[in-house]
């Protein structure tokens, strides 16, 4: 069980070949990160699809700008969402964490239904208590 520290995540919106937004959780030292195909979704019970990627760095929280031609993500990133989140369990196939950011405020889930790397990002359900 991971202490109920604060830490800092971002969604970047990415106009790459394909838009896309990728989730990104500092955890660890460095940046864990989902690329979603759909824009994320602040409704609870909406899953959406979220491709594990490669860490990044955490320097890379802050990042916006272009990615020029001929490199890898080549294309516009801009901050979609960021702020501190509360991590409340991150298993190996299952994070629980609450965001508190400008666009997403509650409690989300992201949950591994496929190897290697698909995941589903969701908000989750407020339960009574
Ligand atoms: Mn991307």
């Amino acid at each position: 069980m991971e202490p109920p520290v604060s830490r800092n995540f971002v969604i970047h919106r990415h106009q790459a070949k394909r838009l896309h937004y990728d989730l990104r959780l500092e955890y660890r030292g460095v940046l864990k990160s989902w690329a979603l195909p759909k824009e994320p979704l602040n409704t609870p019970g909406i899953k959406r699809l979220a491709v594990a990627v490669e860490d990044h760095p955490l320097e890379y929280i802050d990042f916006e700008g272009t990615i020029p031609e001929g490199n890898y993500g080549a294309g516009e990133v801009a901050i979609w969402d960021q702020g501190a989140y509360v991590l409340e369990e991150a298993r190996p196939e299952k994070w629980v964490f609450f965001l508190k950011g400008r666009r997403f405020r509650g409690r989300f889930t992201l949950i591994k239904f496929q190897e290697p790397r698909n995941w589903f990002f969701m908000k989750m359900r407020e339960t009574g208590a």
